[in-house]
C-alpha cells in the first residue's frame, strides 16, 4: 500500500524523483504541521495544537492563512488528490511525502517513515510557527516548547540543515524561488558555509522583513539563519557542519524522526522506513563560491578556526531560481 503511495508521489508530484520545488515545499510542510504544538499554551488551559496531526492540510483555509505559513497553500492543494486516492491519515501523508521528497536530493539521509498517526479534529492556534524575523531567543524558546525541551539551540541547528534544499518564494516576491545556498538540489553543507559569508547584496529588493544581505547573486539569506549562525550559543555547532556531510546526514535524520512524531505516541506507530528510497550519494566537494575565500567569512565561533577549503574557479557565482 505504501509502495503505491510512494510511486504515485514520485511519478506525479516529484517529476519522476527530483529534488525540485515540490520536494522542497513538501519538506517545509512537515515542519509547519509538526511544530504547531505548545505544552506552554496547554498549561494556560488553552488548546496548544496537535503537532504532526495533519491540521495544516485538514483546515487549510485557516492554517495556510497564518503569516508564517505563506505559500504553503500551494503544496497543500497539490497533495490533496494524493491524500484522496490513498488510504493514509493526512498526518501520516504529510510526513511520508516529506521523507520521499528528501530521498530525491543527492547526499540526503534516508528519513524515517512511520504510519498510524491520529488526524487533527481542530486547527492549531496561530503564532506557533517561527518567522524569519524572530530573534534566536524567540526561535530557541518556541522549538524547546514544542518539543518539551528536546530541541535546544544545538538541535535547532540540526533542524536547519533542511535549508540546504530550500528557496524562498514570498520573502522577496520580486525574486521567487531564490535559494538559500548555491546547491538547492543537493543535500550538502554549502548552506552552512554560505550563510557564514559576509553579506554584500540582496537578490532582489532590500528592506524585506526577515531578509538580510547574502554573499552570492541570486541567493537569499533569512535573517533567522544569519543570526543563529552567529549567536554565541549556536555558532560553533553551525560551523561544525561545514564540510561534514556525515554529520549533516546523521543529525538531520535524527531530528526529523523526532519532529515528525511531535504530538503522537511512537508506541502507536508502525515503522515503514524501508519504503523510503535510499537517496543518491552526495555530489561535489564543499567549496567557497567563485571569487570568495575564508577572508570573506564572518567568524562567529571563537573556539575553532574556519575549515580551509578550495574556491570554485571562474567568475563570481550566480545562483539560478528553483
Ligand atoms: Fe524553513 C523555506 C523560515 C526551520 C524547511 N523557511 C523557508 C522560508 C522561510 C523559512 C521564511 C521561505 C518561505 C518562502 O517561500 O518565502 N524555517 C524558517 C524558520 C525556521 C525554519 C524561521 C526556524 C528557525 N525550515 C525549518 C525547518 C525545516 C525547514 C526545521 C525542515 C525540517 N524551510 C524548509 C524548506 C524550505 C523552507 C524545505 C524551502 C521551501 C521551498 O523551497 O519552497
Ligand atoms: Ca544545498
Amino acid at each position: 500500500m505504501l509502495f503505491a503511495v510512494r510511486d504515485d508521489l514520485q511519478e506525479n508530484l516529484f517529476h519522476g524523483g527530483l529534488c525540485t520545488a515540490e520536494a522542497h515545499e513538501s519538506l517545509r510542510l512537515t515542519f509547519h504541521d509538526a511544530i504547531a504544538i505548545s505544552p506552554a499554551l496547554e498549561a494556560q488551559g488553552k488548546f496548544g495544537g496537535g503537532g504532526a496531526d495533519g491540521s495544516i492540510a485538514i483546515f487549510p483555509e485557516i492554517e495556510t492563512n497564518f503569516h508564517p505559513n505563506i505559500g504553503l497553500d500551494e503544496i497543500v492543494e497539490l497533495q490533496k488528490p494524493f491524500v484522496a486516492r490513498h488510504n493514509l491519515s493526512v498526518a501520516d501523508f504529510i510526513q511520508f511525502a516529506g521523507a520521499i521528497a528528501l530521498s530525491n536530493c543527492p547526499g540526503a539521509p534516508q528519513l524515517a517513515a512511520f504510519v498510524g498517526r491520529k488526524d487533527a479534529t481542530q486547527p492549531a492556534p496561530d503564532g506557533l510557527v517561527p518567522e524569519p524575523f524572530h530573534t534566536p531567543d524567540e526561535i530557541f524558546s518556541r522549538l524547546a516548547d514544542a518539543s518539551q525541551g528536546e530541541f535546544d539551540e544545538i538541535l535547532t541547528v540540526w533542524l536547519l540543515t533542511a535549508h540546504t534544499v530550500a528557496a524562498a518564494n514570498d520573502v522577496d516576491p520580486t525574486v521567487p524561488g531564490s535559494p538559500f545556498d548555491s546547491t538547492p538540489g543537493l543535500f550538502d553543507t554549502q548552506f552552512f558555509l554560505e550563510t557564514q559569508l559576509r553579506g554584500t547584496l540582496f537578490p532582489g529588493t532590500g528592506g524585506n522583513q526577515g531578509e538580510v544581505e547574502s554573499a552570492i547573486k541570486g541567493e537569499l539569506r533569512l535573517q533567522s539563519d544569519h543570526t543563529i549562525a552567529r549567536d554565541s550559543r549556536s555558532a560553533c555547532e553551525w560551523q561544525s557542519f561545514v564540510n561534514n556531510q556525515t554529520k549533516a546526514q546523521q543529525m538531520f535524520q535524527f531530528v526529523f524522526h523526532d519532529l515528525s512524531i511531535l504530538g503522537q505516541n511512537i508506541d502507536d506507530l508502525v515503522d515503514c522506513t524501508e519504503v523510503v528510497p535510499i537517496p543518491p550519494p552526495p555530489q561535489g566537494e564543499t567549496h567557497f563560491p567563485a571569487g570568495l575565500t575564508v577572508a570573506d567569512i564572518e567568524q562567529a565561533c571563537a573556539e575553532t578556526p574556519f575549515p580551509s577549503l578550495p574556491t570554485d574557479p571562474g567568475p563570481a557565482t550566480t545562483v539560478a531560481p528553483v
